[in-house]
């Protein structure tokens, strides 16, 4: 048996922005979701190194939030503390027999520059099993049309590299990448190969040569998605430790213990779910409005989900609420300047009162249901402004482009898409008209 857990995205550094409490957590000057996944990236560094007959840990990018694309700021301090803390508490007790494989995201890179913060920062020679694999390190191999691997003869395993390259960005490197990917095939079936990759099919920043068998890969470890999802039989995406925000909330992150059988290559696999550590309150809240409700009425109703994390206590950070109200109703303009008015004025209400309410960030989003129901408004706008028959008539002038044209499609469907389309436009002017 070959041993290895696979993890990915730990967005070390990450600090919630919009509509959160100016708080900070007291240890080491960090913010307090960013300080949860300190917490959790140190405990799963000390549960994994406790793994009996562990054989690699491989993460397959993004362990920095910072920098990135939009962001040339390095990891902040805190980021920086917490990585060379695990890398320290997992080497230490691995006695150093462990390697700690790593391939580079698009996070936690400083962009168009050959360094990154693991050498201006961590110093990533002081760790003797570290392997550390950079996009510069992928340009070289594919310059040099060699494959990007790293072999361990005595246990038989290879490790097939694929940091986050944006190969479809340019024509030139799509076309290089592609035919370098053929060097990325296995050479034999002797050693058991491992793909790891950080990129996904919904960016295209995977190549379909990973994201398929076609390679006979043995298992094919994911990282750029943060959410954990088994790909097919033997690929996968770990996610991260904690959602970062409320769509990953609905999601899960996890570590991955994978035993591979060196003669059947069977796989077992055990996941670990990391969100189950999370210590806060963190929701979306639904909120009915009806078209009668007045101020009073939603301040009402905001209250009784907020009085839920009131909690007396006060403000704590290690477990204050993340908090995403969602407004659903018949709701009119008039209606959703009331809605924003009163958010933002008990927003500063409860942040004035961090004795009081143990809240750490509380945004919102409105959702106007009357734009959901279009049969009820645009057909009655269409018929009294444009056409008698709208369907009828759309219909007519679709099949009469559709035979000067000589093709064939589906008149219905089509029909369908062009009310749609103009449903919409009329939607947009009926707007501004109100605005
Ligand atoms: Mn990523």
């Amino acid at each position: 048996m070959v041993k290895m857990v696979h993890m990915s995205d730990s967005h070390l550094g990450y600090r919630t922005r919009r509509g959160t409490i100016i708080k900070w957590a007291i240890e080491n000057y960090s913010k307090p979701y960013e300080q949860e996944i300190y917490d959790g990236f140190l405990k799963i560094m000390n549960d994994v190194s406790k793994i009996k007959d562990l054989d690699f840990l491989v993460h397959c990018g993004d362990i920095f939030h910072h920098p990135s694309k939009y962001s040339s700021y390095p990891p902040p301090e805190p980021a920086r503390r917490t990585l060379k803390q695990g890398l320290q508490l997992f080497f230490n007790n691995t006695n150093n027999q462990v390697p700690f494989i790593y391939i580079e995201g698009n996070h936690g890179i400083f962009r168009g520059y050959e360094y990154t913060p693991f050498e201006s920062h961590i110093d990533k020679d002081q760790y003797p099993n570290l392997y550390y694999f950079k996009e510069r390190d992928l340009i070289e191999a594919i310059k040099s049309n060699k494959p990007l691997l790293l072999e361990f003869q005595n246990k038989k395993v290879r490790f097939y590299l694929y940091p986050y390259f944006e190969f479809k960005s340019f024509e030139t490197y799509t076309s290089a990448y592609d035919n370098w990917v053929q060097n990325q095939q296995p050479k034999d079936s002797e050693y058991i190969n491992i793909a790891v990759a950080h990129g996904s099919v919904g960016d295209e920043s995977l190549h379909n040569k990973v994201n398929s068998d076609d390679f006979n890969y043995d298992y094919v470890a994911l990282g750029h998605e943060h959410g954990y999802k088994q790909i097919s039989r033997n690929h996968y995406y770990s996610g991260g430790i904690l959602p970062l925000n409320f769509k990953e909330r609905y999601e899960n992150q996890a570590y991955i213990i994978v035993d591979i059988d060196e003669k059947t290559r069977e796989l077992t696999i055990k996941t670990e779910f990391t969100d189950k550590i999370l210590k806060r309150v963190f929701e979306i809240i639904k909120i009915d409005v009806s078209p009668q409700d007045s101020s009073r009425d939603i301040i009402r109703k905001i209250e009784n989900e907020v009085n839920e994390y009131t909690l007396n206590e006060g403000f704590n950070h290690n477990n204050s609420a993340r908090l995403k109200f969602h407004f659903v109703g018949e709701i009119s303009f008039e209606k959703n300047w009331q809605i924003n008015d009163l958010m933002l004025k008990l927003r500063r209400e409860y942040f004035s009162q961090p004795e009081r309410y143990n809240i750490l960030q509380l945004i919102w989003k409105i959702f106007d249901i009357s734009e959901t129901h279009e049969d009820d408004i645009s057909a009655g706008i269409i018929q009294d402004y444009i056409l008698e028959k709208p369907d009828d008539e759309f219909k007519t002038f679709v099949n009469e482009k559709l035979s000067e044209d000589n093709t064939e499609y589906n008149v219905d469907k089509l029909t369908e898409f062009g009310l749609k389309a103009i449903k919409k436009a009329l939607r947009i002017m009926e707007k501004e008209k109100e605005v």
